[in-house]
């Protein structure tokens, strides 16, 4: 218990000090990810304020690369033809716990008032890059959906398999309501390629680079991921054990 404490009070401490988001930025994301080990996902929603804003960069700062991880092409027939005829006949379900099940289309999102954004994404393998996403607000949709306030966590079914296992990705309400979690169907000031994620790929900044789920088909409100997959949130979460929060 004093230990725990002692971890808390040292980051609460850290994050009043200007310059703290460093922490991301010298330490390696394996040994903050296992520093965090012990701490459970609400006490480091105590320790940071829940609408804290992941960091944002400029056009500078920009990777003049950005890596390409997992899937860079998805195999299904039906994707084939939706990138074909460039997504035009492609609809982003939207369903679960919802009032007003939608069906929306690429142009429709593009129409939605948007969010552009400059981060870092950090993937759990050990790299790093800084990209710009534009996309609508994932908030914008769950309310135009009308979720319900018994809804816990919004799940996002993806196009690619590995194997005959779906990817697949899950976050909590507060994650997804969070002004900087996006739908983006733009990266770089260029329409969204395939190989990062075309049509559509979710931007979850406080979260490590697995939870940003690439060729989301279907956003789903749900009251648990128990029946889902393996159980565990995502797909990397239940073949690796990779942690679920995977907070920053
Ligand atoms: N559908 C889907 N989403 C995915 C993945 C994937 O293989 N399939 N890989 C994840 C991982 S581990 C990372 S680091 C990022 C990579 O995104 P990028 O290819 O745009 O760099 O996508 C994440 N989302
Ligand atoms: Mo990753």
């Amino acid at each position: 218990m004093t230990s725990r404490r002692t971890v808390l009070t040292g980051i609460g401490a850290c994050l009043m000090l200007p310059g703290c988001e460093r922490i991301g930025k010298t330490k390696p994301v394996h040994d903050l990810l296992y520093s965090l080990d012990g701490l459970t996902m609400r006490a480091q929603r105590l320790v940071t304020a829940r609408g804290a804003l992941a960091r944002e960069y400029t056009e500078a700062d920009l990777s003049p690369r950005f890596r390409v991880n997992g899937t860079r092409q998805p195999a299904s027939a039906d994707y084939a033809r939706h990138q074909k005829e460039g997504f035009a006949n492609w609809r982003l379900n939207v369903g679960g716990m919802v009032r007003r099940p939608l069906q929306i289309s690429l142009s429709d999102l593009r129409a939605m008032p948007t969010r552009t954004q400059i981060t870092r994404h950090d993937c759990v393998e050990g790299w790093s890059a800084i990209g710009q996403w534009t996309g609508v607000q994932l908030s914008r949709i769950l309310d135009f959906a009308r979720v319900s306030e018994r809804a816990k966590y919004v799940l996002f079914r993806c196009a690619d398999n590995y194997g005959d296992t779906p990817y697949y990705e899950t976050v909590d309400m507060i994650e997804a309501r969070h002004p900087q979690t996006i739908l983006a169907w733009g990266m770089n000031g260029d329409i969204l390629s395939v190989a990062h994620g075309a049509p559509l790929r979710l931007r979850s900044e406080r979260q490590l680079g697995y939870k940003h789920a690439k060729y989301v088909m279907g956003v789903e409100a749900i009251e648990s991921f128990a029946e889902i997959g393996g159980g565990k949130g995502g797909f990397w979460e239940d073949r690796s054990g990779y942690d679920w929060w995977a907070g920053i």
